[in-house]
């Protein structure tokens, strides 16, 4: 008997175990020279303690011509944080530093570069409607995606 409760104390721990690692917190994006990311939709969860986003740009032209980031926000901010990362420029990312509207973002890479930026789970509330998207101008009309966040 004990040796069984044991087993099933261990099998708690694993499962318990389990359901934790199906916690995603990476945010992983490839982009390209024809203007597009590698993903349309991509889960994460609000209790993350530390969300990462990595982005790839496994193209060949310059940041300046096909540059890419990673924004995230709610979705009904995108278009108005798009509009003032224009103003803002490629020296800050087409990101204006002072937009709290902006959970987070890497900044602009070219071709064969990478990125990474880390934000806590907690900017995030699960259910909520969130739009991972490119600031470069005119990129996010295809370089957008939706972000699911789980609990
Ligand atoms: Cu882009």
């Amino acid at each position: 008997m004990k040796v069984l409760s044991t087993s099933l104390l261990m099998l708690g721990v694993l499962v318990a175990g389990h359901a934790q690692a199906a916690n995603n917190c990476t945010i992983v994006l490839k982009g390209d020279d024809a203007m597009k990311f590698d993903q349309k939709q991509i889960t994460v969860s609000a209790s993350c303690p530390t969300i990462t986003i990595q982005l790839t740009h496994t193209g060949k032209l310059p940041a300046s011509a096909m540059g890419h980031n990673v924004v995230i926000a709610a979705t009904k901010d995108v278009d108005a944080i798009g509009r003032d990362g224009i103003k803002a420029g490629l020296p800050n990312n087409y990101v204006n530093k002072a937009d709290t509207r902006v959970i987070a973002h890497t900044k602009v890479i070219g071709g064969g570069e990478k990125a990474t930026a880390t934000f806590p789970g907690k900017k995030l509330t699960a259910g909520g409607d969130y739009t991972f998207f490119c600031s470069f101008p005119g990129h996010s009309m295809l370089m957008k995606g939706k972000l699911v966040v789980t609990k």
